[in-house]
């Protein structure tokens, strides 16, 4: 099929065709990578090489695709050209060529995406994109704590975000059912709370060491996605409390869960060993995480008094600050006077908002994760297989249909961080499950986060999205079959 300038996800904010022009890549094509652009130019040859099975040298001389900066545009805003004698991608820095480059490989056929040489014609459709995006952040959330992903699943998560230009993924490292990152002061974190047993139904066992943990960290930086470590608390805490009992008011050990209730642990507000081990936990993550975000949770902390609550809160928000993190944390935790740093993520599905405009009121920006729009654990309809419903179920035009910046009164535009959409994971039992929540809903998030309000189009969104499903096959990705979208084969 042939593809069309504007047949991409996100939707780019400009799109000027000229139909007379285009460009094919064959075995003779080179790519010149200008100063600066040699790790995305290596990026882009990496990807295209597989299914065309090109040499698709590198080097600094002339060459029919060329990679270059300038620093008058956006860090992750870039521009492409395409004409028949070949093709300009311009990048403000490094991460705009990245997007660039997922726009280039959107406008190839399905079979660039197969992981071994392909018969196809490599042709991209003439004329110039000029792209930037509308927020800054634009992320997904998995949850490895009710069920672990291995360091490859991650990453392969990683590698079918980026394809949508998301640029955050935020871990969910603990809750009730385990504990998956390594704390070398407090070891039998992850020796009794990541083992064996461990997850919903006790499916999901296993924890990241630090060098595993560096591992994903560092290939998300390489693909321009920045990790957001997240310790749930003074709530979502038994795993914790299984492995040091003294986390706990009497001082007993809880028994280990594996069901799914939610709002029965809490840390104690009024005890320093509290404070101990929140010091502690919160360094060595922020030690393992060069982005600006640590996420510390309040959600659903209702084994915790309001009072106990705003407490906690105020005395572990300036901990985060000491480790030169900005402290994100789901909307309960704008109970308190947050300062203009931290970012409240607003997730519930009425417009109440805890306290999130008021935050808003005073600096903070908010991230955006409604979960009657945004939640991919969601089921998509009542016969879904996978998935919850208690935010009701979410097809993909509902998942559309809304914009982040008219969500909430007194949270406008201004205000709004970006958009992120968490994937909890009580049903999820393998990284197919994981993909087929994912897919097509994380596209439509994704749209809403970097393309212009003005552009917003369902019609249009599901004829795009609809060109996703043989690119998703090739990739060997799950998705869910939705009869929202007109397929193509
Ligand atoms: C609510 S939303 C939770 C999680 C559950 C999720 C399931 C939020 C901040 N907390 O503990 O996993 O619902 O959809």
């Amino acid at each position: 099929m042939t593809r069309e300038l504007g047949d991409v996800i996100p939707a780019p904010a400009e799109v000027r065709p000229d139909a007379a022009a285009h460009f094919t890549i064959d075995d003779g094509t080179a790519i010149s990578a200008a100063s600066g652009t040699e790790q995305v130019a290596a990026y882009l040859a990496d990807v295209l090489r597989p299914a065309t099975g090109f040499g698709l040298p590198v080097g600094d001389g002339p060459a029919a695709i060329v990679l270059r900066l300038d620093g008058a545009l956006g860090d992750e805003e870039y521009r492409l050209e395409i004409a028949a004698a070949g093709v300009t991608l311009t990048g403000g820095a490094p991460a705009g060529l990245f997007h660039g480059v997922q726009t280039l490989r959107q406008l190839l056929p399905a079979e660039v995406f197969a992981t071994a040489p392909r018969q196809a014609t490599w042709r991209l459709p003439g004329g110039t994109i000029a792209d930037r995006p509308r927020f800054g952040y634009r992320g997904a959330m998995l949850d490895v704590a009710r069920h672990f992903f291995t360091v490859d699943e991650v990453k392969s998560y990683v590698d079918s975000l980026v394809q949508f230009k998301i640029n955050h993924l935020h871990l969910h490292l603990t809750d009730d059912q385990g504990w998956r990152i390594e704390i070398d002061s407090w070891p039998k974190l992850t020796a009794i709370s990541g083992g064996d047993g461990t997850g919903v139904d006790g499916t999901g066992p296993g924890f990241y060491t630090k060098a595993d943990y560096a591992e994903i960290v560092a290939y998300a930086a390489a693909r321009f996605v920045t990790i957001v470590p997240e310790i749930d608390m003074p709530g979502h805490v038994n795993a914790a409390q299984v492995a040091y009992p003294e986390l706990t008011a009497d001082g007993v050990a809880p028994p280990q869960r594996t069901d799914v209730e939610v709002g029965y642990s809490s840390f104690v507000a009024g005890k320093e060993e509290t404070y101990a081990f929140v010091g502690d936990v919160l360094r060595e993550v922020a030690e393992l995480t060069p982005g600006p975000y640590l996420h510390i949770g309040g959600d659903e902390a209702q084994a915790t008094t309001a009072e106990d609550y705003r407490a906690f809160i105020e005395r572990v928000l300036p901990l985060v600050t000491a480790y030169g993190k900005r402290p994100v944390g789901w909307h309960e935790m704008a109970a308190v006077d947050l300062p203009a740093a931290a970012v409240p993520q607003f997730w519930r599905i009425e417009a109440s908002d805890d306290g999130t405009a008021r935050a808003a009121a005073n600096g903070s920006k908010v991230l955006m994760s409604p979960a009657d729009r945004t939640y991919l654990d969601m089921k998509y309809t009542a016969e879904s297989r996978l998935g919850l419903d208690w935010a009701g179920t979410v097809g993909v035009e509902k998942a559309y249909g809304w914009d982040p910046a008219e969500r909430l009164p007194g949270v406008g535009e201004e205000s709004v961080l970006g958009v992120e959409a968490p994937l909890w994971s009580e049903t999820l039992r393998s990284l197919a499950d994981v993909q087929t929540m994912t897919f097509p809903r994380l596209p439509a998030i994704a749209e809403i986060g970097w393309s212009p309000r003005a552009g917003r189009d369902w019609e249009s969104f599901r004829g795009r999205l609809a060109a996703f499903a043989p690119r998703w096959r090739e990739q060997g990705v799950a998705f869910h079959p939705s009869p929202e979208i007109p397929w193509v084969d």
